[in-house]
């Protein structure tokens, strides 16, 4: 193979890159390393996972990535992460990687990823036909049974971007996340969704803006922490942080509401990386590295922030 077809963060990797580079990293550290199954996708497909885990008993963190097809810096970013917590030398990268479990799935919707690299760069949703319509696909960020399709935070056009689905948990990929996470959820204490693009911090609630989660306060310090170390840091990028629905617009049956509502995950956030929209989702590779070193600033402040709550 010709070195620029080889795995890295020079450029975006295809799933079957990633699921190679997956295997080298199991075999590498097998100690540290286990890998997960989350379930399989409508077509067919494995959704694997990695957990990396120093010691037992450390706080957990899930980090959800790729559910929308189209936003590839979550996935680059969520193994540019993994290769850090297990190869850093940098002291403070070290504390962070060995002081929580991280449960990182960088694929979650493999199937709109595939179709992504191969047929339409701009897929969104999953790749299940509908019943009732010929358009294909759920958002599967509108599919968890929490508040499903409630207040108009999803649509019931098969059509639209932010199809809800027939009903809650439609999708394989998103009845996966909810079994695994409901599994092991008394080990996890933050779920972190990655998304792009808008550089924002969002935390509960989507489906509403006339209610705020009881901690909010903690979770809005907690977001400004993330916020102004990425800030600080040599690239200056802003983030901006806030309820979903307070910052964005309401959506309903959403990864970080389902967490915090339904699996009592109390840090629970959406992260919308770079850019601010001049290239949106079709982010130049260039920027991989620098995005994936503020996400780590990023949850290092945030993870620090956590500990004084
Ligand atoms: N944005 C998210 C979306 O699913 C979001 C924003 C997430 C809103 C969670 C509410 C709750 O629409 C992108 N870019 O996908
Ligand atoms: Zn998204």
């Amino acid at each position: 193979r010709a070195s620029s077809d080889e795995f890295g963060w020079k450029k975006y990797n295809s799933l079957a890159e990633i699921e190679d580079w997956l295997d080298d990293i199991l075999a590498r550290y097998p100690v540290i390393t286990e890998g997960f199954v989350l379930g399989t996708s409508y077509e067919g497909r494995t959704i694997r996972g990695l957990k990396i885990s120093y010691k037992s008993g450390n706080p957990g963190v899930f980090i959800e990535s790729n559910i929308h097809a189209r936003e590839w810096i979550t996935s680059a970013t969520a193994t540019w992460l993994i290769n850090q917590f297990l190869t850093s030398e940098d002291p403070l990268v070290r504390t962070l990687a060995e002081s929580h479990d991280w449960y990182i799935v960088p694929v979650l919707n493999v199937d709109g990823f595939v179709y992504t690299h191969e047929k339409d760069r701009m897929w969104r949703k999953t790749r299940q036909p509908s019943e009732i319509s010929a358009c294909v696909g759920v958002d599967p960020n509108r599919n968890y049974d929490s508040h499903w399709m409630e207040n108009g935070g999803a649509s019931s056009n098969p059509c639209a971007e932010d199809y809800g689905g027939p009903h809650a948990f439609s999708e394989p990929e998103i009845q996966a996340m909810s079994d695994f996470v409901g599994s092991i959820k008394e080990k996890l204490n933050v779920m972190l969704a990655f998304h792009s693009y808008s550089q924002l911090l969002l935390s509960p609630y989507g489906h509403t803006k006339e209610e705020y989660p009881e901690n909010f306060d903690d979770l809005m310090e907690v977001a400004k922490a993330y916020g102004d170390a990425v800030e600080a840091f040599p690239y200056g990028t802003v983030y901006r942080y806030g309820s979903a629905a307070g910052i964005l617009y309401p959506a309903s049956g959403a990864t970080n509401d389902w967490a915090y509502n339904e699996q009592g995950i109390e840090i629970s956030y959406t992260i919308e990386f770079r850019d601010t929209g001049r290239y949106g989702f079709i982010l130049p590779p260039v920027h991989i590295v620098p995005n994936a070193e503020e996400a780590l600033i990023g949850i290092t402040a945030l993870l620090d922030k956590c500990k004084t709550l």
